[in-house]
């Protein structure tokens, strides 16, 4: 992978999408490397979080990459959008928790890649938007899904169909991020926010984000039912034992050895 690089810091590792020159646009080769990244994530079992940001100050993603959509016929754009759809999903349904550092420009399918990210935390100088009808197309990797979910579906309309940029500020006003560092504390923050995250029982975080996802799906008889046997899945594990044995023994758990 030259497009995405690991970086593995104890239980967490941080990636980067690495093509600073085209400010980190996602071209085929970008997509197949992200797609490396997360079968690489997923089979190791010491990454218990992922910090994901982009190579250079300018840009976490300025987008898929225009210069390679340009002169898609109908048949390829389509293959083209299941491409990023089903690495975006395969991001998003990763087993462990993703926090999406956005460094600088988030557009298009930058936007849509920090929104398959459990968790966006962002620089001071980030911009974000869904610049696509500007450019005659759709948002293609779950853009009009993911953002009408994620904000209200009012806001994500005016933001897509106007194309219109916004700055960190108004991101998280709308909940578009959860929080706004200065650009040089960003990487700090995030990996702070992994390494507390891979200090907790990884089962029960593992399962406190499957249950989050699949019941944000289901209605709500159905969500608590895959709570109740996800909190159910997490008994009779070492690390559950440790964590209330150490409560009740009024002492510090040990590390929690994912078991
Ligand atoms: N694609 C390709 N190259 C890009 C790029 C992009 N999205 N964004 C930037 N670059 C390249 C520039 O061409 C330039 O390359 P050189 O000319 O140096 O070779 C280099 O990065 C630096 O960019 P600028 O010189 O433009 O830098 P500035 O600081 O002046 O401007 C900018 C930064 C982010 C405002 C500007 O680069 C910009 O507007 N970039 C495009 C942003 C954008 O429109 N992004 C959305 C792309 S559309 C679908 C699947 C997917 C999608 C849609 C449908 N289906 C198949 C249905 C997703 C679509 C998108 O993401």
């Amino acid at each position: 992978m030259t497009n995405v690089l690991l970086e593995k810091k104890g239980h967490y590792a941080v990636a980067t999408i690495n093509r600073p020159k085209a400010l980190n646009a996602l071209n085929s080769q970008v997509l197949e490397d992200l797609d490396e990244l997360i079968g690489l994530v997923n089979a190791d079992e010491e990454i218990r979080a992922l910090v994901l940001t982009g190579a250079g100050e300018k840009a976490f993603v300025a987008g898929a990459d225009i210069g390679e959509m340009s002169t898609l016929t109908k048949a390829e754009g389509e293959a083209f959008g299941k491409k990023g759809n089903d690495i975006f999903r395969k991001l998003e349904t990763m087993p462990i928790p993703v926090i999406a550092a956005i460094n600088g420009f988030a557009l298009g399918g930058g936007c849509e890649l920090s929104m398959s990210c459990d968790i966006r935390i962002c620089a001071d100088t980030a911009v974000f938007g869904q610049p696509e009808v500007g450019l005659g197309i759709t948002p293609g990797f779950g853009g009009t899904q993911r953002l009408a979910r994620l904000i209200s579906p009012g806001m994500a309309k005016q933001l897509i169909y106007t194309a219109r940029n916004i700055k960190a500020d108004e991101a998280l006003r709308i909940g578009l991020v959860n929080a706004i560092y200065p650009a040089a504390e960003l990487m700090a923050a995030a990996e702070k926010m992994a390494d507390t995250i891979a200090k907790n029982a990884p089962i029960a975080v593992r399962a406190c984000k499957k249950a989050i996802n699949e019941g944000l799906d289901a209605d709500m008889d159905e969500a608590l039912v895959i709570e109740e046997k996800l909190f159910g899945s997490c008994f009779e594990t070492a690390d559950q034992a440790e964590g209330m044995g150490a409560f009740l023994e009024k002492r510090k758990h040990e590390p929690y050895q994912n078991k």
